[in-house]
Formats: C-alpha cells, sequence, structure tokens
C-alpha cells in the first residue's frame, strides 16, 4: 500500500491529509488541521504565512507515525503570491486577495490596456483580485519594492519552493493570474509589457503532477522525515477538486462549492468569445491540459461571514444549527444577488443583505434562519442562471449537476440547487480537492494513467448522493422573481 500526505489550504483553514491507494481505490484520512487567519497590520491584510508553513511541517511530523510516505502535494487558493529576492528570500507577508489595494482598480487597468483585450489574450474572468491587478497596484504604488523581487512565487508554489528550494510556476496555479495565454504554458509578453510587470519576475511553467523532487535535507533533518518527493499537483484547489469530479461523460456541469462556487464545464480548448466575455467567463487551465470554462461565484463565503458577525453580536451557531433554521425559515420570502459587490468584504454581512432586500423592495428578512435562507435560495438560483449562460455559450444541455466541496455538507443547498435548476445532483466528493490532489501524486508516481482512470477510482473509492428536483412549478415561479430582483434591483 503506498501513502502520501496532501496539504490543502483554503482561505479560512489548512489540512494535512494521507492518502493511500489499495486495489484501485484511494482513501483519505486527516491528520493535522490549522486555521488560516488573515492578519490585518498597518492597513494590509496579509496571509500568515510562516505560520502556515509551520503548520504544514506540524503535519509532516505527525505523518511520520504513518510509516513510509512517498510523496506531498500542496494546494491553495488562487491568484495570492509571495515575492522572493535575489536571495531567494521572502521580502514580505503575501497580501490576501481581500485586500483593499486592488479596490476600483480595473479603471487604472483600462487605461493601460483595454479589458476586452485582456480578456481575449487571456480567457480570464476580469475580477480586480486577479495577481495581474495586484501586481498592477504594486508597479504603480510600490515600485520601489516591486523593484527588489526577483522572482514571484503564487502560494502552492511558495510552499512548494519552502519545501525543495525549486522555484517553479506550476500551470494550474498559473492560470489564474490573468498573465497567461488562454490555454497555453506561456505568459503573454503583451499583457506583462502593457501592464508594467516585469517579465523576469515569473518563474517557468510546469506541467501539474510534476515531480520537483526531494524536500530540503535541513527540513528532513529538523523533523526527522525519511526522504520523501514533492508533487506539483494542481495546485490551484479548484483544478484539484475538478480531477475529482465522479462524471463518466465527456461533457458536464460542474460546481465546487467552498468559499467560492466554481461552476462550469470542462473543454479541450479555451473558448473566448463575445457571448464568454458578456457572461464573463474564466478558461483556467487544469490537470492534463483541460480548459475549465467556468465562474466564480461567491459561495458559502456569505454563510461563513455571517456566522462570524453574529458571533461578535455574541450569538454562536453552528453550520448545521444554521441550516436546521432556514430550512424551518419561510421560503421565497426575499432574494440577493449574492455576487454584488458589497457581500465581498468581511463585515457585518445580514446588514447588508436586510439593506439590499429593503432597497430592493422586498421583504427583510430578520432572523439568521432567514438570512440563511434567502443566501442558499440566492445561490441556487445564481447556479440556474450561470447553468443557462453555459448553454449558451457550448450549445449544450446537460442531464445532471456534479456538485463536489465542503458546500455540500448543506444538503438543504444541494436540495435547492436541483430543483432551482431542474437537474439531478450528484453530491460528492466533499473532499474532493484532497482526493484529487492524492490521485495527481498517485498519478504522478505512475500508478494511474490518465483522467478518465483517476475519476473512475475517484467514483470506487467516495460517497456520492443524489438530490432530484422537485415541486418545478414554485421553483419556477420564484426563479421569475430572482431575476426580477436581479435586473431591476428592485421587485
Ligand atoms: C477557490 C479559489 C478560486 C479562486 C479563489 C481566490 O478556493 O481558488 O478558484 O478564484 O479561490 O483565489
Amino acid at each position: 500500500m503506498k501513502k502520501v500526505i496532501a496539504f490543502d489550504l483554503g482561505a479560512s483553514s489548512g489540512r494535512a491529509m494521507v492518502g493511500e491507494l489499495n486495489n484501485n481505490s484511494i482513501s483519505i484520512r486527516e491528520i493535522h488541521r490549522f486555521l488560516n487567519e488573515p492578519v490585518l497590520v498597518s492597513g494590509t491584510l496579509y496571509w500568515d504565512v510562516l505560520r502556515l508553513f509551520h503548520e504544514m511541517k506540524k503535519g509532516l511530523l505527525k505523518a511520520g507515525n504513518e510509516g513510509d510516505i512517498t510523496s506531498l502535494g500542496v494546494d491553495t487558493w488562487g491568484v495570492d503570491f509571495g515575492l522572493l529576492n535575489a536571495e531567494g528570500k521572502l521580502l514580505e507577508n503575501p497580501v490576501h486577495y481581500r485586500d483593499t489595494r486592488t479596490k476600483g482598480i480595473l479603471k487604472a487597468v483600462q487605461e493601460k490596456m483595454g479589458l476586452e483585450d485582456l480578456y481575449r489574450i487571456t480567457g480570464s474572468q476580469l475580477m480586480e483580485i486577479n495577481t495581474a491587478f495586484q501586481l498592477f497596484s504594486l508597479a504603480a504604488h510600490r515600485k520601489d519594492f516591486l523593484d527588489r523581487a526577483k522572482t514571484l512565487l503564487l502560494m502552492p508554489d511558495l510552499f512548494n519552493y519552502f519545501f525543495t528550494g525549486k522555484s517553479y510556476g506550476e500551470y494550474s496555479i498559473a492560470s489564474t493570474t490573468q498573465l497567461l495565454e488562454a490555454g497555453e504554458s506561456k505568459w503573454s509578453g503583451e499583457v506583462l509589457r502593457a501592464l508594467e510587470i516585469p517579465k523576469e519576475l515569473l518563474p517557468e511553467i510546469i506541467p501539474s503532477g510534476t515531480v520537483l523532487g526531494p524536500v530540503l535535507e535541513e527540513i528532513r533533518e529538523e523533523l526527522n522525515l525519511m526522504p520523501i518527493n514533492v508533487v506539483a499537483v494542481a495546485g490551484h484547489d479548484t483544478q484539484s477538486a475538478l480531477v475529482a469530479v465522479p462524471a463518466e461523460e465527456k461533457d458536464f456541469i460542474f460546481i465546487s462549492c467552498g468559499t467560492w462556487s466554481l461552476m462550469g464545464t470542462e473543454l479541450d480548448s479555451p473558448l473566448i468569445n463575445e457571448k464568454s466575455a458578456g457572461y464573463n467567463f474564466t478558461n483556467e487551465g487544469g490537470y492534463g491540459g483541460k480548459v475549465s470554462f467556468l465562474k466564480n461565484l461567491t459561495g458559502l463565503w456569505l454563510i461563513q461571514e455571517s456566522r462570524r458577525w453574529w458571533e461578535k453580536e455574541g450569538s454562536s451557531y453552528s453550520f448545521s444549527q444554521l441550516e436546521q433554521m432556514a430550512e424551518e425559515a419561510e421560503p421565497f420570502l426575499c432574494f440577493i444577488d449574492t455576487d454584488k459587490e458589497e457581500f465581498s468584504l468581511p463585515g457585518n454581512l445580514p446588514e447588508r443583505i436586510r439593506n439590499y432586500c429593503r432597497d430592493s423592495g422586498q421583504r427583510v428578512p430578520v432572523t439568521p434562519g432567514e438570512i440563511v435562507r434567502c443566501i442558499d435560495e440566492s445561490l441556487a438560483f445564481k447556479y440556474r442562471m450561470v447553468l443557462e449562460e453555459i448553454g449558451d455559450c457550448t450549445g449544450l444541455s446537460y442531464e445532471r449537476l456534479y456538485m463536489v466541496g465542503g458546500g455540500i455538507n448543506s444538503a438543504l443547498l444541494c436540495r435547492m440547487t436541483a430543483c432551482a435548476c431542474g437537474k439531478e445532483v450528484m453530491a460528492g466528493p466533499v473532499e474532493a480537492t484532497v482526493y484529487g490532489n492524492v490521485a495527481l501524486q498517485f498519478a504522478a508516481a505512475g500508478d494511474i494513467d490518465g483522467l478518465p482512470a483517476l475519476r473512475s477510482i475517484i467514483r470506487q473509492s467516495a460517497d456520492i448522493a443524489v438530490y432530484s428536483p422537485k415541486e418545478q412549478n414554485e421553483w419556477q415561479e420564484a426563479y421569475n422573481r430572482y431575476k426580477a430582483v436581479l435586473s431591476n434591483g428592485t421587485v
């Protein structure tokens, strides 16, 4: 039996998981979990990257009791990066994508390069958080600092570097930057020049699943580790999760549900045209050169942040309590556009949701149950809307939806998605990202070959729940109201 370690870092917590391959089935087990708490210092929101690396080392220490481990792989959220100086030292803590330095930046970007051109070249959804715009902000406001930087490493690449001393840009995470030519393993000279980002900063790109080499001797000594390889898995968590979508059909719809909802379909090459630009779809690079044609939607962030707010106010609820309360709340009371800018920054989300509902002439949710129900229904309807947009772009219709990720722990959300979309939902695995990370390490070792084989192993390994659409008349009528709210801003 072979064992590997997957480090899966999300926006609020990280885990070390042991993965085992046995008779064509993968099992995973958590050995260490830690918080990922951003720190606000002198007006900037940073990731506490050394603490995170320290926690990863703790994970490796615990793995010491597990016997032979052949490799490790790291996946994280997208777009954020660290900068190394000429000596290979980290210059500053990586800045969180929710920091305000890129707020409203697209206007200034547009003066340097048309946003249509930017989209045409990169195929990336225009989002203020993208690496390109974070760098643009640095070039504009902290030129001296940027001049001291020699190498840019995106988060998983940075951890891989800490482990191995090797600095590369793994393809899937590189494709979250808005600096790659769509569907190519190539930085776009045109975009870099226009945004005044030095080309030398960017590392050489390597395919997802590349074996980087052994963990540094100094770390092995510190942790008393056996030799262990680092595999550059699909470093972008969304793309590791995609590997573990248990679909058998070629054309399918996925929703990776976590802090974000990444919803889309898999293609062999980028789809970039007026329609995709109009809907703001992104073409993200994945394992095996696949393209995820997807939209980055706000996800459970809305519930996580509301819950944090209620906690601050002195009321703590678990996610399952909130779900129970939402279950009992009145259906279709009010809807929000979950992707409105006012919901993206930390703070008093329940109040912002109430204001949105009041301003749009709807009934105003009061209790936490009503707020959470409003969020869940609005998410489910957003999925329906995006499903229609995907079909409009690809010209295909889809039989079912595949939902993966922590968000599917909410049976309510899965049920609502099935009802809102009028499609069967296959929900699972919850731990898609970790399954993908682990599976790619086995693939790198030559134990599994190709995406269909990887997905077939996931089907044999993970629990998948099925939800069928119900009460279609009520949901259709409510969807019309939802659309009216979104298009008019009022009802
Ligand atoms: C999900 C994710 C999304 C990315 C967002 C911010 O965890 O990786 O794919 O757009 O985080 O980086």
